[in-house]
């Protein structure tokens, strides 16, 4: 593991922020860990889902992953000679509560007790994830998100870990994109369970955000200092002018950003509920009470960048409603971008962000601070002949997004931290290890790691951070 090489000339020009922002990586338990049967874990969706023929690129599997579980030193390390103030991270319900509910498996939250003394040890603070997709498959089997006893177990699940790690953890994430548990995974059926269906998959929404609001509860109750949510919110614009486009806006509008942000910073369910959904949003899941547990203050909000999305109207065939699934309305992506794309398809527009930001900071005033808790990019990344990974787009990527944001913030929108999705390449979900986001390479045959250009790029504008910080 090598961090001398010279950073790359793209360090010149590093955007400025605020003193005490906080610089970052992210990553998530089941992209990393491995060690998917050891120390009493028990299995996830995600095991079953990856272990179905047909269901991952090529039947990649989170059994080994990065072996994060047995390399965390020499993740840490690379973390600490980054110089990032925090580092986020998901746990694992499984390692905690094998069957998701009843005893709690105290090796388990070894690891993660190991983990965050090593990161406190290197002057790393962890933000930890509750949940980032592996619910324990003993719940799936009992109705998985949607069913209400769910968001019950997550709060009790909850008081398991903070009860170990709340003295040494200042940062506490309740749900990683939720939209992705319940539309990719209960509607399009892409990530698991892989589901597709209808109301159910509104109802895995609904529960979510309950079991987010439980999960407050529960932090703040064992004193938890600084708590939010992450989501993963679009900056979405119609194709044209037409009214059917600025109806399938609307509907995407609903679908994407309001079914979270409406509960949880205004009070109420999203107003264009029936015109996206008809018949499938019947509320059936909703009791009364349930808005003011979702709604609970929070100290901030983690949101999740890559892409914008530009949507037109496809009407649907309504030949058989009782097939249709909760993302099923009637829109088609378009892309009229005309920029480059990452190897996920995504164009890069950076400008979106600022845009996303901007409008989200008008849209709701009394919206907690930001963190961004993920931004980056997959590329095409290939091992140099000198034994480096001179990711010149991923630089680009980072430092165009990061003066993105600085816009933002110049424009009066509050965002204290930013996490560079991720430190290490991962499995990354449906599309198996196809996909490189890490800063730092991770061969998959030797599982050895190595610093590409980004890391040394991202190592070199924190410095210019902190040297910046002194001077004031
Ligand atoms: O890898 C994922 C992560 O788990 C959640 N946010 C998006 C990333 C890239 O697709």
């Amino acid at each position: 593991m090598s961090t001398t090489s010279p950073a790359p000339s793209a360090s010149a020009a590093f955007p400025v922020f605020p003193p005490g922002f906080t610089f970052g990586t992210a990553t998530a338990s089941y992209q990393i860990e491995g060690a998917h049967d050891e120390d009493g874990r028990g299995p996830s969706i995600w095991d079953t889902f990856s272990h179905t023929p047909g269901r991952t690129l090529g039947g990649a599997t989170g059994d080994v992953a990065c072996d994060h579980y047995h390399r965390y030193p020499e993740d840490v390390e690379l973390l600490r000679r980054l110089g990032v103030d925090s580092y986020r991270f998901s746990v694992a319900w499984p390692r905690i509560q094998p069957q998701g509910t009843g005893p709690v498996n105290e090796k388990g939250l070894d690891f993660y007790d190991r983990l965050t003394d090593s990161l406190l040890a290197a002057g790393v603070s962890p933000a930890v994830t509750l949940y980032h997709w592996d619910l324990p498959q003993a719940l799936e089997d009992r109705g998985g998100w949607r069913v209400r006893e769910t968001a019950e177990h997550f709060a009790e699940y909850t008081r398991a870990v903070v009860a170990r790690l709340g003295d040494r953890v200042g940062r506490w994430i309740t749900l990683n994109e939720p939209f992705c548990t319940a539309f990719v995974g209960y509607a399009e059926g892409r990530h698991a369970p892989g589901a597709r269906e209808g109301t159910p998959a509104l109802a895995a929404a609904h529960h979510l955000l309950l079991g987010h609001g439980y999960a407050v509860r529960a932090l703040r109750e064992a004193g938890a200092r600084e708590i939010g949510i992450t989501l993963n919110l679009d900056r979405i614009e119609a194709a044209g002018s037409a009214p059917a486009d600025l109806a399938a806006l609307r509907r995407a509008e609903t679908l994407h950003n309001e079914v979270w942000t409406e509960p949880l910073f205004a009070g109420r369910y999203p107003v264009a509920e029936a015109e996206t959904w008809g018949a499938l949003a019947d509320g059936s899941y909703r009791r009364d009470g349930d808005l003011d547990v979702i709604g609970a203050p929070l100290d901030f909000v983690g949101l999740n960048f890559y892409r914008p999305l530009t949507v037109a109207d496809a009407p649907h065939a309504e030949a058989d409603p009782g097939l249709r699934t909760a993302t099923d309305i009637g829109v088609v992506e378009t892309d009229p971008y005309g920029t480059r794309h990452t190897t996920m398809g995504w164009p890069v527009v950076p400008e979106s962000f600022t845009d996303l930001l901007v409008a989200l900071h008008e849209r709701y005033p009394g919206l907690p601070p930001i963190h961004i808790t993920e931004n980056g990019s997959a590329e095409a990344d290939t091992l140099s002949a000198d034994g480096a990974v001179h990711d010149a787009d991923r630089v680009s990527y980072l430092r165009d997004h990061l003066r993105a944001l600085s816009a933002a913030i110049d424009a009066g929108v509050d965002v204290r931290g930013y996490y560079v999705w991720s430190l290490l390449d991962n499995f990354e979900w449906a599309r198996g290890y196809d996909q490189r986001f890490g800063i730092v390479r991770v061969d998959y045959d030797t599982l050895e790691r190595t610093p590409k250009d980004s890391y040394l790029w991202f190592r070199d504008l924190i410095a210019a951070h902190r040297a910046q910080e002194q001077e004031h």
